[in-house]
């Protein structure tokens, strides 16, 4: 048997998933959410308190805990660990991980009588990580910008962005000069959890390294210009960045101890969205996918390296080579989740009721729901944006009207602000929400466009599996998508929806240019 494992380590939790490509099947899964498995971190969502609301940071530590338990759980499924041929994985995008010069001796010896998390908390030139959900680096970004001039979009794939690693390592320099100087390497996620499997450095991959406003696309290597506008010394920081498909080491014999057999091949990880996009089967360009989960995405593979006009989409690296785009909205499950409580309704209103009521955009009546600070249009004040009628704006209205509202507000400002990557026939949805026939119908309205649902419970997870396969054992991506990313069903336009959907469309973009 050869098995290859996926492990995708997400704002919430940290994910397990082995595949045999030869029977198509998914043969063991597991899964850590911190929040109910490790509560003593303090991070119920994966993200520390902090009396800051533009402040979001998470714990290292609790990764690593993490993924000892996750080894642990898989194991105890019973899956033949030993059949495990090779290992890739994700790690939620942008995040930084900073550590000390101890490091390297600590990667490399690790003792399997101890714990990941009390060995390399030595190595912690940083206690907390920035993550993505972060926008406190507004003031690094301007500095950045003018440093480098237009062409930080043009080479890196993206204006400056707060939640990127490139402002995050800023910030940390200004507020923490000497945290930052005994800091030996940084690294995203993705790159720190892979070192911590091959106990040693490893590289970060094009995919991930592309949101990080660091790397120039152009040349595949760190800019100097964007690094000098960062912090001193940065390039001696950073680890080389390398294509996604190579080895990034052999796995450590600390996991033995999970019945893995030590010296597998491990290959580079990557970001989560790189990874699903390989994960749902779109690592060709033509097919889009929109991600519902904690954050909502929509991204597509490219067929040439393009950047978006508006400066608030990204290009990152393709696993499978080349570029992809992507948008990403912060406020995807809060939004629904505080409208859904604040109606007092269970997730079935949403494909019910909600999607019965005329279409309230199209009779002018709008709402753009930001509960934290927005990425996808830039809104740094949260707040919930009403246009309309003075009952609709005063929340007089029935919950069904409130509820759809929400949801064209969504899917509308996705197609509005995707426009620039292109049309597309077919989208594929993943993530948590892609379960409600009402919100899949909703976007197969609003893109005009058919919808397939895929069956996969962890995209991410499922690509570091299928990166695995076909580094080592070079199976192409395409039919191990089709084992095991195959549409389980498709959901066409309304018919006649058109007219309606354009009107909304349109209302929706002056509304979001106002803002
Ligand atoms: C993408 C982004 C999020 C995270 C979620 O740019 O910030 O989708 O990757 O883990």
């Amino acid at each position: 048997m050869d098995y290859y494992l996926g492990l995708d380590s997400s704002t919430q939790s940290v994910k397990a998933l082995v595949i045999d490509p030869a029977s198509g099947k998914i043969v063991a899964s597991s899964l850590v959410n911190f929040g109910k498995d490790l509560p003593a971190y303090g991070c119920p969502e994966g993200v520390l308190a902090n009396p800051d609301p533009l402040v979001k940071q998470s714990a290292p530590l609790m990764w690593l805990a993490a993924l000892d338990l996750v080894l642990q759980r898989l194991q105890q499924t019973g899956v033949s660990m030993k059949d495990i041929r090779a290992i890739s994985g994700a790690g939620q995008q942008h995040g930084s991980v900073y550590l000390n010069a101890k490091s390297d001796g600590i990667l490399a010896g690790l003792n399997p009588t101890r714990s990941l998390a009390d060995q390399i908390a030595p190595a912690l030139s940083r206690q907390s990580a920035p993550i993505w959900m972060d926008s406190s680096t507004s003031a690094e970004c301007r500095e950045i910008e003018t440093a480098v001039g237009p062409r930080l979009q043009t080479d890196t794939g993206s204006p400056a962005i707060e939640r990127f690693t490139g402002p995050q390592i800023r910030r940390f320099f200004k507020t923490d000069a000497a945290g930052y100087d005994c800091t030996h390497r940084i690294h995203l996620v993705s790159s720190f959890m892979c070192s911590v499997l091959i106990g040693k450095h490893a590289p970060i991959d094009f995919g991930d390294g592309a949101g990080m406003n660091l790397l120039n696309l152009k040349t595949g290597d760190w800019d100097d210009a964007a690094l000098a506008a960062t912090a001193p010394g940065l390039r001696a920081k950073l680890p080389p960045v390398r294509p996604a498909t190579d080895k990034a080491g052999d796995l450590s014999p600390y996991f033995a101890k999970y019945g893995l057999t030590p010296g597998i091949p491990v290959i580079l990880w990557t970001g989560d969205n790189p990874s699903s996009l390989i994960g749902v089967g779109a690592a060709e360009p033509g097919l889009a996918v929109i991600s519902l989960g904690t954050s909502d995405t929509f991204f597509a593979a490219m067929p040439a390296m393009k950047t978006d006009p508006n400066g608030c989409g990204h290009v990152f690296g393709n696993p499978a080579g080349g570029f992809m785009s992507l948008i990403c909205f912060k406020n995807g499950s809060l939004a629904r989740e505080r409208v859904k409580d604040a109606c007092g309704v269970d997730w079935d209103f949403f494909d019910g009721p909600a999607m019965e009521v005329p279409s309230p955009g199209d009779e002018g009546n709008l709402v753009l729901s930001y509960y934290v600070p927005e990425i996808t249009p830039p809104v740094l004040t949260p707040g919930v944006r009403r246009r309309g009628s003075k009952a609709f704006c005063e929340g007089h209205v029935p919950a069904a009207v409130k509820i759809r509202a929400t949801l064209e507000g969504q899917v509308c400002s996705m197609r509005a602000l995707s426009q620039w990557i292109g049309d597309f026939k077919t989208i594929r949805v993943t993530g948590g929400a892609s379960r409600s026939n009402g919100i899949v119908q909703l976007i197969a309205d609003v893109f005009q466009a058919d919808v397939q649902r895929i069956a996969v419970p962890d995209s991410a997870a499922l690509g570091g599996a299928m990166r695995a396969a076909q580094a080592v054992a070079a199976i192409p991506f395409t039919p191990l998508a089709d084992k095991f990313a195959s549409a389980t069903g498709v959901v066409h336009p309304t018919p006649g929806s058109q007219d309606r959907i354009a009107r909304c469309i349109n209302a929706y973009t002056k509304f979001i240019r106002e803002l």
